[in-house]
Parts: C-alpha cells; sequence; structure tokens
C-alpha cells in the first residue's frame, strides 16, 4: 500500500517536435523548432532565419517516432505506462496556423496513434503548445506579440478537442509557459515565438505576449469543457524553486521576488486574476499593455482544473549589495551554487527534496490536483562491455525524488495524479539540440551528429521503473 491513489497516472513524457521527426511529411508546416540548429553544453542553438542548407536542424528527423510508433508504443506498454504524454504538432494540424481548413492528414495520425496507445491502455495526456507553434506565424505575425494568435490557437484548440473528444481526457494548454520570464532569447522564442528587436523593451513583450497566452489559454479551457465536460484541462510551469542564498532578509527577498517574477502565470491560470505586484509593477514601468476589462474576465471564468509542471532543479539567489531588490533583476547575474547539492553533467542541481517543497508550495497556494507531468536527468550513457548501459545514477536520481512526491502525499496531503518522468525514451534535448543529453529508460540508436541506426534498447532503469509502476509506487529499490 501506497499513499499514491488508484488510477495514478504513471507514465513518461515526451513532445511532438523533440521525437516525430517528419518535419515535413504529410503536409507539416515548419514549426519554430525546425528552425533551431544543434548546440551543446557550451555552444547555444541558433535560431535560423528560415531553414538554411547545410545547417544541422535535429528536430527534423529526431528520432523518427513518426515512422516507429506502432512499435514504440508496443515498447511503452511493456514498461508498463499508464499514460502518455505528449503534444499534438501544431503545424501537422495548421500548417502555417492561420488556415481556415485543417490539414486531414496530420489528424489521422494522432487519431491512429491515440488508438494504439487505446489498444494497451495507455491514456495520452495532451499538451496544445509545446515549444513548437508554426513559424509562420513568427515571421507574418511577430509570434505572440499579436492579438491575432489568440484566434489561431483556440482554433487549433478547438478543431483538436473536437476530434478527440473520446480519445482524450487529459490536457494542458502551454508547456512551460513562465520559460519565458527569463528574458533569455531560447525561452521568448520557444515559449512565444518572438524575436526581441532593438529599441524593444524585452520584458514589456514578454508580459504583453503573456497575457495573450493567459487568454488563449483560459478560453481554450472552457470550449474545452464545452465539448466535452469530462476533460481535465491543466497550466503547465516550470517549477524550479529558487532559495536565498543566506538567511540575510535582503536574498530572502530577492527569492520571493524571483518566485514571484515566474509565477505571476499561475495566479493567472489557477486564481484567474493577476496578482497585486503584477498590477502596481505595470504601473511603476508605465508599461503600454493590451489588456481589457473583456480579458480579465476571461482570465476569471477559465481557470484551469489541474496544476501540471516540470520539476528538474531548483535554484539559489543572492541579492547584490549596489541594486534595489527588483523584480526582474536577471537572475543569471545573481544565481550562486547551492553548496548542498551535486549537479548533473550539465550543471543542474539535483534537489529530491526540492521537489516535495514545490509540491507543497503549489498545494498550499492553489488548492489544486498536481501532475508531475516532467522530471528526470540529462546524462551521457555509456554502453557496457556487455553492451548495456547499466544506468544506475538515473534509477537514483528518479528514486530519490518520487521518495519525496511519497511523502508529499503520504505526509503533506497533497493531491497528486501522476508522474511521467522527461524523455523515458531519449529524444531531442530542447536546450541545447543535443540527442547526446539523454533521459531515457529506453536507448535509442543516435548521437549527436545525427549518426546511428534509431534503433531502440532497454536500459537498466526500464526494469526498474517498469517495477515501480507494477507496485504503485511501494518497491523502490
Ligand atoms: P532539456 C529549461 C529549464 C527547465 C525545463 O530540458 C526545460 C528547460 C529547457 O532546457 O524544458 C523542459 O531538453 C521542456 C522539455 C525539455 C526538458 O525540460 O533542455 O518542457 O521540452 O526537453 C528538458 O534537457
Amino acid at each position: 500500500m501506497t499513499g499514491f491513489k488508484d488510477g495514478f497516472l504513471w507514465g513518461g513524457a515526451v513532445a511532438a517536435h523533440q521525437l516525430e521527426g517528419g518535419w515535413n511529411t504529410d503536409g507539416k508546416g515548419v514549426s519554430i523548432a525546425d528552425v533551431m540548429t544543434a548546440g551543446d553544453n557550451e555552444t547555444a542553438r541558433e535560431i535560423t532565419d528560415g531553414i538554411i542548407p547545410g545547417k544541422n536542424y535535429p528536430n527534423h528527423e529526431a528520432i523518427d517516432f513518426y515512422g516507429h510508433y506502432r512499435e514504440d508504443v508496443k515498447m511503452f506498454a511493456e514498461l508498463g505506462l499508464k499514460c502518455f504524454r505528449t503534444s499534438i504538432a501544431w503545424t501537422r494540424i495548421f500548417p502555417n496556423g492561420d488556415e481556415t481548413e485543417p490539414n486531414e492528414a496530420g489528424l489521422k495520425f494522432y487519431d491512429d496513434l491515440f488508438d494504439e496507445l487505446h489498444k494497451y491502455n495507455i491514456k495520452p495526456v495532451i499538451t496544445l503548445s509545446h515549444f513548437e507553434m508554426p513559424y509562420h506565424l513568427v515571421q507574418e505575425y511577430g509570434g505572440w506579440r499579436s492579438r491575432k494568435l489568440i484566434d489561431f490557437f483556440t482554433k487549433f484548440a478547438t478543431v483538436v478537442f473536437k476530434r478527440y473528444k473520446n480519445k482524450v481526457k487529459y490536457w494542458m494548454t502551454f508547456n512551460e509557459i513562465n520559460n519565458q520570464t527569463g528574458l533569455n532569447e531560447w525561452g521568448l522564442f520557444t515559449d512565444s515565438g518572438i524575436l526581441v528587436q532593438p529599441g524593444e523593451d524585452a520584458e514589456e513583450v514578454m508580459y504583453q505576449a503573456g497575457h495573450y497566452e493567459s487568454v488563449a489559454s483560459a478560453l481554450a479551457v472552457q470550449i474545452g469543457h464545452e465539448i466535452n465536460p469530462d476533460f481535465q484541462i491543466g497550466c503547465m510551469l516550470a517549477m524550479g524553486p529558487t532559495y536565498p542564498a543566506t538567511p540575510d532578509p535582503k536574498d530572502v527577498m530577492k527569492a520571493e521576488r524571483a518566485m514571484q517574477a515566474s509565477y505571476w502565470f499561475a495566479d493567472v491560470q489557477c486564481k484567474g486574476k493577476y496578482p497585486n505586484w503584477l498590477k502596481n509593477y505595470f504601473n511603476n514601468k508605465k508599461f503600454d499593455l493590451d489588456i481589457t476589462l473583456e480579458d480579465l474576465d476571461v482570465i476569471k471564468a477559465g481557470t484551469v482544473d489541474y496544476i501540471g509542471f516540470s520539476y528538474y532543479a531548483s535554484h539559489v539567489i543572492k541579492a547584490d549589495e549596489n541594486e534595489p531588490v527588483d523584480y526582474m533583476t536577471p537572475m543569471k547575474n545573481h544565481e550562486v551554487k547551492n553548496p548542498a547539492l551535486v549537479r548533473s553533467d550539465w550543471g543542474w542541481e539535483i534537489d529530491p527534496i526540492g521537489l516535495r517543497y514545490a509540491m507543497n508550495w503549489f498545494s498550499d497556494r492553489y488548492d489544486l490536483p498536481l501532475f508531475i507531468v516532467e522530471n528526470g536527468l540529462g546524462a551521457f550513457d555509456k554502453k557496457d562491455t556487455d553492451g548495456m548501459i547499466h544506468d544506475d545514477y538515473r534509477i537514483d536520481y528518479l528514486r530519490k525524488h518520487i521518495n519525496q512526491m511519497k511523502l508529499a502525499v503520504e505526509y503533506d496531503g497533497v493531491d497528486l495524479m501522476g508522474y511521467t518522468p522527461w524523455g523515458f525514451i531519449d529524444l531531442v534535448s530542447a536546450g541545447t539540440g543535443q540527442m547526446d543529453k539523454r533521459y531515457g529508460m529506453i536507448y535509442v540508436d543516435k548521437n549527436d551528429a545525427g549518426e546511428g541506426t534509431l534503433a531502440r534498447g532497454k536500459k537498466d532503469s526500464f526494469n526498474w521503473f517498469h517495477k515501480v509502476i507494477e507496485t504503485n509506487g511501494a518497491d523502490l529499490s
């Protein structure tokens, strides 16, 4: 017996652009992921002006799930998954984003995929927008700078809600909608299709886009519930708690500011209103934002059913003596290492207790069910002399996180719907575009240079996670 409820959604998570490949197959349009090159730990992914021949675009082929999904789903069933989180590539349904009619071949692909999942009693959990909006909407409308995007997005949402109303129950609107609050080029592009132009205030642009997305998300929640009242529609936030570097109240306040600056999206999507600090901040900054009273009513009426979130790492922040404690002083200039923690090969601080902390933080504030829709360790895997990958480091990471998750459920009374480790089948990293930053329990034979047979294989973590699911989390050994 564990505290995990009957029907707990043990699963695995991916996103369309990171595994499907088939980037221009069956009428699919170019997405923003299709114009991002491969990088690595030191080199940022380049966002090119359209597709430039000769450049390496890892998402174009990815792991060709588009061509392998039947055999892959069979393996997911063998793993014991109760659910499978993926996204619907917007560009398969509306290749440019602003068409009047959807692309039937794209709709058909997801019909087939969902049927295949249901064959094995695996429930699809679907993100509507996961870093893969149509590139045409960037070129033509400047991405989410434009209010028109609300119509394009809700049209897309309506089409897929109707089409899959009997095949999908669990939905999320925008993946990691709060990534853009870091104001870096990557987050603004992947979340909102925005490249900040000279003379623009990145912060103001981000708040405008974030507002339109909040309205679009709230409309989608309302539309979805009308189409099928049984739908469970959540938000999706990147959760990485920020701790103060010391008990100095300046550091504590700085950490509080960092949390506010990132999780205002949760207030908007869960409580249906902007937090007071942010309303004042908009005024103090004299931002000229298009936020109407009607929008605020929409936001109020379209609150989510649950909080989906990713959790990988925590952060530590240190106040600067010479600077006011402001909301948007860039995190990266003030982030310090946590001496209590060790880091992954990519420098992400491994903090299982932080997951319990995050669950308490969300649960106390919003009193909604939680769904951990991403968690995992990106690592270099090496084949042993027996040709197998003995990824005990990954098992150790997952075990420690599940243990904390258990404590949050059993002792803290957190209402948890499920747990879907990220990239349980190796795929293209969103941040770096690498294949060799692996999260998988299923190995895929392909490297950073794009070489490999694409053959699938089981790592040790596969059998371990199978047992965890089978015992509903009782046996983590
Ligand atoms: P990668 C940064 C911080 C937190 C979550 O990330 C992030 C990122 C992106 O780097 O993204 C989520 O692949 C995202 C997934 C992504 C995964 O975390 O950079 O929802 O698409 O792949 C892991 O190691």
